[in-house]
């Protein structure tokens, strides 16, 4: 539990970046209805899928919370609208609410350590609607106007005015509007992003909440932000000791637009320090604006997949999402100790692609490229070299890894793959081909 002595056991580094960096990944809904619907409509399908294990949906009308969702109601083909059918097919999966899946493991166990330590104060909501309008994933936690992540790079938009939430922070000042002072919102969440093992365009992030009122910071003699920070970090690092034991993990100062102070908590994993979480002290104007003007409050937004990579040594992200009975039999619900062993490892087969890009090039857009070709075929896209010639053309080279979690690929595969890559790459991104 939350005891000195368990805090003690786990190593925590401060670690303070000499600069506060903009944070590039923040944060977007709906009139689709209700998108706050906190109904169990959706909850007996998703409990007999639990049963049968899951799979891919093959349906073109999704219910989530309650609400019926038609795939043209999220891809069009229009220029406002950024989401390809892969994406469609996510939503809906809700890997957060089956109780065998890590996941939902996972989601389940930070909610005992949150029952337990807080009298179950905490209120739940696990199925609200991840179409969000740009209010609630921006604007409502004042990601300023040009902040990068609004991008239509970053973020996938059904329309001008509605997206996939980027994060679980959209539901934050709804929340906060409606009254409620200690929440989690447990959701998958949608970026576009990089390609490796620990980024995936759909993921899970919990966020949690607490307001605190007057009486709560004065009998300390603190002010009510270093209050609230210190009950933030306390909060996070019982958690981790529950969840980890004895890790190595540092916190890092950080940049929000919803929180400050802001912190990030990295852990040491696969050789490297991995960023599960960013929190920090809610700004005043959240509050002042959900009518809470003499409160402070903390937020959070956890990384479940992160989390749960680390927990059960799962060594690449895509797994989460694999159907193979080889990974969804060796977890049961409310078994966290659980190590996943790998049940195959076929070799990587690498392609290098080189091309004169343009002023319009991005990664990100290269990557939904890839992954609207190869799927859960790719690995890894790397930038490997990046030059400017005198003529002021610039040329990029990036390494594509192909690797399937089940099976071997054929060279016959990975060629046709390669070729479709650098075919779209030239007619979609307008690259050339060098
Ligand atoms: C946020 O999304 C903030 N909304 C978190 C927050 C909430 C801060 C409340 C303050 C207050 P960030 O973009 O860093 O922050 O993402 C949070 C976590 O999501 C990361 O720490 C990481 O664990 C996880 N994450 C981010 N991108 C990906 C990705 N592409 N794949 C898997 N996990 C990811
Ligand atoms: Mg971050």
């Amino acid at each position: 539990m939350n005891t000195p002595m368990a805090i003690s056991a786990t190593h925590f580094t401060l670690f303070h970046k000499t600069s506060l960096l903009f944070h590039k990944r923040c944060f977007r809904s709906f009139t689709f209805s209700t998108p706050f619907s906190s109904s169990s409509s959706s909850s007996l399908s998703v409990q007999k899928l639990g049963r049968q294990k899951w799979r891919q949906p093959v349906v073109s009308v999704l219910e989530i919370g309650g609400v019926k969702i038609g795939k043209d109601d999220v891809v069009r083909d229009d220029p406002t609208n950024n989401v390809p059918d892969t994406i469609f097919s996510k939503l809906g999966m809700q890997l957060h609410r089956r109780d065998q899946h890590p996941i939902g493991i996972l989601k389940n166990a930070i909610y005992d350590y949150f029952d337990s330590n807080y009298l179950n104060k905490f209120e739940k909501f696990d199925h609200l609607c991840p179409i969000v309008s740009v209010k609630e994933n921006f604007d409502d936690v004042l990601v300023p106007a040009d902040h990068v992540s609004r991008s239509y790079n970053d973020t996938y938009y059904i329309d001008a005015q509605t997206v996939l939430r980027c994060h679980t922070s959209a539901h934050q000042a709804e929340l906060l509007r409606r009254g409620h002072t200690h929440f989690l919102v447990t959701g998958d969440v949608y970026r576009r992003d990089s390609i490796d093992s620990t980024h995936y365009p759909v993921f899970h992030q919990m966020e949690g909440v607490r307001v605190f009122s007057p009486d709560d910071w004065e009998a300390s003699g603190m002010d009510a932000t270093s209050y609230a920070a210190g009950d933030l970090k306390k909060c996070l690092e019982g958690l981790a000791c529950q969840l980890f034991g004895s890790v190595e993990m540092r916190w890092v100062d950080t940049y929000f637009p919803f929180t400050n102070p802001s912190f990030e908590l990295e852990i040491y994993f696969q050789e490297k320090w991995l960023e599960v979480l960013g929190c920090g002290v809610t700004e005043q104007e959240i509050l002042k604006r959900s009518g809470k003007n003499d409160n402070v409050a903390w937020a959070f937004g956890l990384g479940l997949e992160r989390l749960a990579m680390v927990l059960f040594e799962i060594p690449d992200i895509r797994l989460f999402w694999s159907t193979d009975e080889r990974f969804t039999s060796q977890f049961s619900k409310g078994q966290l100790g659980v190590k996943f062993k790998p049940f195959s490892k076929f070799p990587p087969c690498y392609k290098d692609m080189s091309f004169w890009v343009n002023d319009s090039f991005t990664e990100n857009n290269l990557c939904e490229v890839v992954r609207g070709v190869a799927g859960d075929l790719v690995e890894e896209v790397q930038l490997i070299d990046n030059f400017t010639n005198e003529k002021g053309m610039t040329s990029h080279c990036y390494r594509i890894a192909y690797r399937s979690m089940e099976r071997s690929l054929t060279d016959e595969e990975i060629n046709q793959l390669q070729w479709n890559v650098r075919e779209q790459a030239q007619s979609k991104l307008n690259v050339v081909l060098r």
